[in-house]
């Protein structure tokens, strides 16, 4: 591992530009569950890929409200871990000395945000911006728990967290600049994701096929384990603190 850290370090160190693709794993250290964990307590006879599509929602609008809002009061309470930070400095550095850094994320938490990440591309929406799934009226929900599930619009309609759900269309505009950053980055950076939910899966195929060197963070091997130049196996919030010192001595 020690080789791979080392050699990547190098390569960051004069990468002009670097797209980077998070996924629930690196939130995993701020105690948030990633999206393929089992799910426990009152949930845990739920499967997480049954509730994140507009059908669960049409059948049970309660049920799944409830457990989206859940969500976003529980990740409320987190804070980021030294995984985002690493991140977080990466870009300060690199764009301090005129280089390009995208962060984009699957992550619906916002702690990217929160840690200090600028313009991070949210592929799948987040829990905070609620969305009238009758007039598409959107309001931010920064207060405690709603008092009704499903939260319900001024029009009667029935409110849906803004995320994006299987079957659904990612947003126009992140994902044509995520796009767009895989295809003219030098070096693509794919930490704490399955690879195996399209298309942001997609992307670090883009990259690799347009000429980048890829590097991978994650404790499993993916489907991506083997197509990448280096392929770490190791938690996010180890090893990218590492990286950093090793590429910048920060
Ligand atoms: C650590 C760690 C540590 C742990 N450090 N790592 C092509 C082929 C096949 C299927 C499709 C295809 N194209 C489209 C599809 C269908 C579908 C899809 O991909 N299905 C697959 C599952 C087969 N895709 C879609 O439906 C997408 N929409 C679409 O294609 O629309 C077409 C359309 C066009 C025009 C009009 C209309 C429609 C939408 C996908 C939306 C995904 N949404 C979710 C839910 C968000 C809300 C919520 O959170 O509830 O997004 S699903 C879920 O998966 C969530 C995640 O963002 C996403 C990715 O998961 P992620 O982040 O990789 O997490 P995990 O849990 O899978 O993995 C965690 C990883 O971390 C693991 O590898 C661990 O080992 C690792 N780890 N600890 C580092 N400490
Ligand atoms: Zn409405």
């Amino acid at each position: 591992m020690d080789d791979s850290v080392h050699e990547a370090a190098a390569f960051l160190r004069t990468a002009q530009r670097i797209a980077v693709l998070t996924g629930a794993g690196i939130s995993a250290e701020s105690g948030i569950p990633t999206f393929r964990d089992a799910l426990s307590g009152h949930w845990a006879n739920f499967d997480p890929q049954k509730l994140a599509t507009p059908q669960a929602f049409a059948r049970d609008p309660e049920l799944v409200s409830r457990w989206y809002d859940q969500r976003r009061c529980e990740c409320a309470l987190c804070r980021p871990n030294p995984g985002h930070e690493a991140l977080a400095r990466l870009q300060k550095i690199a764009t301090a000395e005129g280089r390009e850094v995208a962060l984009i994320t699957q992550n619906v938490d916002r702690l990217h945000q929160t840690a200090g990440s600028a313009d991070v591309i949210e592929l799948h929406g987040n829990l905070w911006v609620w969305r009238c799934a009758d007039c598409g009226k959107e309001i931010e929900e920064k207060g405690p728990a709603f008092s009704e599930y499903p939260p319900r619009c001024a029009c009667g309609g029935n409110r849906r967290p803004g995320v994006v759900w299987f079957g659904e269309a990612l947003p126009l505009a992140g994902f044509a600049a995520a796009q767009k950053a895989a295809k003219r980055c030098d070096m693509f950076l794919s930490i704490g994701t399955s690879s195996v939910v399209y298309p942001a899966a997609g992307l670090i195929e883009s990259a690799i096929t347009a000429g980048a060197k890829a590097l991978e963070v994650n404790p499993e091997a993916t489907p991506m384990s083997h197509e990448v130049e280096w392929s770490i196996r190791g938690k996010s919030g180890q090893v990218l603190p590492r990286l950093m010192r090793d590429a910048f001595g920060d």
